[in-house]
């Protein structure tokens, strides 16, 4: 039987490339995160996923990779780096998960070299290859990062499939070859003394036959022919044969899994321990987010999973836009509402690096300051349209990944204490006031309160594992939920919002602070207001 231990944990995701630079190349590195580990401990953290630094040309933030069982030494560290780190988080009963990419690729990656040599090449089938020409693609399928699934290779002619960027072909999960190369990767990672996995794009595995139709251009249905396609069951099973045996934790990024379907994906025969829902992440073209989509998808996903099954609630990435600007309003009083929202969910949270100190978006003035993929095809695609350069910027920076990628801010020293040598992407200049430095000393600060967010889950089973049950389901920014003899009022939004209880309540005190306990059913609450509530 696994062990359960994740769910009174919290997680913390690191994005190694932009965390700590410890030799002055301007990349963050593995020495770094040893560095700051007692900085995790301090927070309570208990678990990290560090998004990969295996070998890749870094055309997806090193989520094309070009081989499963090497680091990038020149930019990250070594294997002695990594088992240093392991040891070092164990030493302070912290564990290590590790990304597992195995949707595709890079097109670097010797299978994909000898793949592409001619159609009978041994290597053939561990890609999708199909005839094609540039007026007759195999099918209209459209890639998440803009264009055609499809590429033809001048080599042999045909046509390679990809979910993602060209760079990125996709796995023939139909070939035993493949399957089994990977598991054995798996299991050798695992040997390796990681103690999971977080399973991206895990998803997209199966893909629909192609002459699938997809429905239209908009919305989700481009995606449909390679969301959670049924025959990616087989393959799930496998993993979870191998997690299973190495008490593994795991998490799934999987899109296309719905609240119905993730119970089966997440509870005690499920084949991952927990699911990030990928659904509240919807921004506008100014790149806010309506809060109660955002409430309705998390109550929902909480409610679908309250029987069986477990979530990973999170409000960052290292694919999302920074959430103090994107739900909040950028003052610190509205991270520090959200914060107290999500993190007190049932489920495992995740913190992303930087959210616990509130870090921001960039304001970016040239095209020279981002790096994702998306971003820059999306800057190219708005030039063609015809947009002048700052207008394409904006447009492609509004909702771009790069925000969350910008250096972490540890102090107000020059390049804000991430490295002593030019940063590979451009440091957020608030961060002379924005830093962990300073906030390690304002018991008032965004840090503090993620402590105690945290402190009160180890210290409480009703927060890490009791129910939930949510209240004014239907207020479009007061979110409110009860845990068990917890209850928590949020007011997600910059304005006094007064709300009324179905019942008093007289029968709380309030943990945060020493406010009168409410003796009637009506409140007022402060522009991104928040109450933790107990029961006496
Ligand atoms: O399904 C989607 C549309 O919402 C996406 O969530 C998709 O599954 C997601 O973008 C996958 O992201 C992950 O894989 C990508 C990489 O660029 C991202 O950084 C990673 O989080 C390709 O490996
Ligand atoms: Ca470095």
């Amino acid at each position: 039987m696994k062990s359960n231990w994740y769910q009174q944990a919290v997680g913390y995701q690191i994005y190694p490339k932009s965390f700590r630079d410890t030799n002055g190349d301007g990349i963050g590195d593995i020495k770094g995160i040893i560095e700051k580990l007692p900085y995790l401990k301090d927070l309570g953290i208990d678990f990290i996923w560090i998004n990969p630094i295996y070998k890749s040309p870094q055309f997806d933030g090193g989520y094309d990779i070009s081989d499963y069982y090497a680091l990038d030494e020149a930019r990250f560290g070594t294997m002695a780096d990594l088992k240093a780190l392991i040891a070092q988080a164990h030493a302070r009963d912290m564990k290590i998960i590790m990304d597992l990419v195995v949707n595709h690729t890079s097109d670097q990656h010797p299978w994909f070299i000898e793949s592409r040599k001619s159609k009978d090449n041994p290597y053939r089938d561990y890609y999708h290859w199909q005839p094609a020409t540039p007026e007759h693609l195999p099918n209209d399928w459209q890639s998440f990062f803009g264009g055609s699934t499809w590429t033809i290779d001048e080599v042999t002619g045909e046509a390679y499939f990809h979910v993602f960027a060209k760079e990125q072909p996709d796995l023939n999960w139909h070939n035993p070859k493949v399957r089994e190369a990977i598991y054995e990767m798996v299991r050798w990672w695992l040997t390796q003394g990681i103690d999971g996995f977080r399973l991206d794009a895990i998803s997209h595995l199966e893909k629909a036959p192609w002459d699938f139709k997809i429905k239209s251009l908009d919305g989700n249905d481009p995606w449909e022919p390679f969301m959670n396609v049924t025959g990616i069951e087989g393959y799930m099973r496998d993993l979870k044969a191998i997690f299973d045996a190495y008490d593994a934790l795991t998490v799934g990024e999987a899109s296309g899994v719905s609240s119905q379907q993730a119970p089966d994906w997440t509870d005690d025969q499920g084949y991952i321990d927990m699911i990030f829902e990928l659904e509240h992440t919807f921004k506008d073209a100014q790149g806010k987010a309506d809060i109660l989509h955002y409430k309705e998808t998390v109550m929902r996903w909480q409610n679908d999973l309250l029987a069986r099954g477990w979530n990973a609630p999170y409000l960052e990435n290292h694919d999302q836009p920074r959430v103090i600007d994107v739900m909040g309003d950028g003052t610190e009083a509205s991270a520090k509402a959200l914060a107290v929202a999500y993190m007190l969910l049932r489920g495992t949270p995740f913190i992303y690096q930087g959210q616990e100190i509130g870090m921001t978006n960039f304001d970016y003035t040239d095209i020279s300051q981002v790096n994702a993929t998306d971003t820059i095809y999306l800057y190219q695609e708005k030039l063609a349209e015809g947009l002048s350069k700052a207008q394409a910027l904006k447009a492609a920076t509004q909702t771009s990944r790069d925000h969350s990628r910008t250096p972490m801010q540890w102090d107000n020293t020059e390049n804000a204490g991430f490295s002593t040598g030019t940063p590979w992407l451009a440091v957020n200049p608030n961060y002379q006031e924005k830093n962990v430095a300073r906030a390690e000393k304002d018991p008032d600060s965004i840090l503090a309160l993620y402590r105690f967010l945290i402190q009160l889950r180890h210290d409480y089973s009703a927060i890490s594992e009791g129910s939930i049950k949510f209240l004014l389901p239907s207020h479009p920014t007061v979110m409110a939920y009860e845990r068990e003899e917890f209850l928590i009022v949020t007011n997600l939004s910059p304005k006094a919002t007064a709300v009324t209880f179905e019942t008093p309540l007289d029968h709380y005190w309030d943990v945060l602070t020493n406010h009168s306990v409410p003796t009637t059913s009506l409140m007022v609450l402060r522009p991104w207001g928040y109450h933790i509530y107990r029961k006496q």
